[in-house]
């Protein structure tokens, strides 16, 4: 990865990818791509070069890969599950119009691409607990269906024309830094804020509702580790399990509960995010992104919960003082 493209850098997992890859590779090598309304700001903005780039425009995608001679592309364009069920052509339109957007210029110009998938890209009759690497990929959303449909179309483009694409299956990502928009993981982001600021906390998804979760700086090693992994190793491409811990609204409460003793929850469900996490595994089965290229996740809930506290706590005291 010489030259970098990050479409969605201001996102929830871009803002802070993009910053990764400038710390990790030369800064003026990584374009921040975003569209009009959500341009970057702050160290984002100042940091390295930024373009407008709309995912379901081709000639500006190619105009910036030409300019800056892009050779790798982070493709973090997408509505999240529970935005997508509320606008589904709109999800379709950017999950998929706008990949193939992305395989075409890269199959043109030799690119390669990362773009993720999502443990939504399981349904309710895959296997509920250790879901395998391949198994049956039924969704009942369309967030999961465009997932699906870009896992196959990702790999379509490799084995067709050699575009070197590759991809992991997120599970909920959890992060002190972007809040995240319109997921179905997202309580498990809300509910430290909620923590830190010592409010009672309103749980969408019901107890006993389980889903893979992984902290921030764990998912962001994964996307650049999968596009530095040596192809002769990989078996699978698009897309690899990865997990790091599965967990139900009451354990994350509790772990709260260990460092706020007096933190308070109750439980008001959204029976749309319900429907769709009692969809989706409650563990992925990650063994294969551990084998083909060394995959390991390095925070469990308690080591998570005590940095998202930490952080969470000096980001306020920062705003207050600010
Ligand atoms: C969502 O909840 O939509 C995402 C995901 C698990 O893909 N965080």
């Amino acid at each position: 990865m010489k030259n970098i493209l990050v479409i969605g850098s201001t996102g929830q997992i871009g803002s802070e990818l993009t910053m990764k890859l400038r710390a990790n590779y030369n800064a003026s090598s990584v374009v921040a791509g975003y569209i009009k309304g959500a341009e970057p700001t702050g160290r984002l903005a100042e940091s390295g070069p930024h373009e407008e780039v709309d995912i379901t425009n081709a000639q500006q995608i190619a105009a910036v890969v030409d300019k800056y001679k892009i050779d790798t592309i982070y493709n973090l364009a997408a509505l999240l599950s529970a935005v997508a069920e509320r606008k589904p052509q709109l999800a379709w339109h950017i999950g998929i119009d706008g990949l193939l957007n992305v395989l075409e210029i890269a199959r043109e110009k030799h690119c390669a691409v990362f773009t993720p998938s999502s443990i939504g890209s399981f349904g309710p009759n895959a296997p509920k607990d250790g879901t395998p690497q391949d198994t049956i990929q039924q969704p009942k959303t369309i967030y999961g269906v465009t997932k699906v449909t870009g896992e196959l179309l990702s790999n379509y483009y490799f084995e067709r024309f050699g575009v070197d694409t590759r991809s992991v299956r997120f599970p909920g990502l959890i992060s002190y830094v972007t809040p995240p928009g319109g997921g179905t993981t997202d309580y498990a982001v809300d509910i430290y804020y909620y923590a830190v600021r010592g409010e009672k906390f309103k749980c969408p998804i019901a107890p006993g509702t389980f889903m893979d979760m992984m902290y921030m700086p764990d998912a962001l090693r994964a996307a650049i580790e999968i596009m530095e992994a040596d192809p002769e190793k990989l078996h699978h491409r698009n897309s690899f399990n990865i997990a790091a811990m599965s967990f139900d609204p009451e354990i994350i409460y509790q772990s709260i509960k260990q460092v706020i003793p007096d933190f308070e929850m109750e439980y008001e469900i959204d029976p749309l995010r319900q429907a769709i996490a009692e969809s989706w595994p409650n563990s992925l089965d990650d063994t294969c992104a551990r084998m083909e290229w060394g995959w390991e996740h390095r925070y469990d809930l308690q080591v998570m919960t005590a940095d998202m506290i930490d952080k969470l706590r000096r980001k306020f005291a920062t705003n207050q003082q600010a």
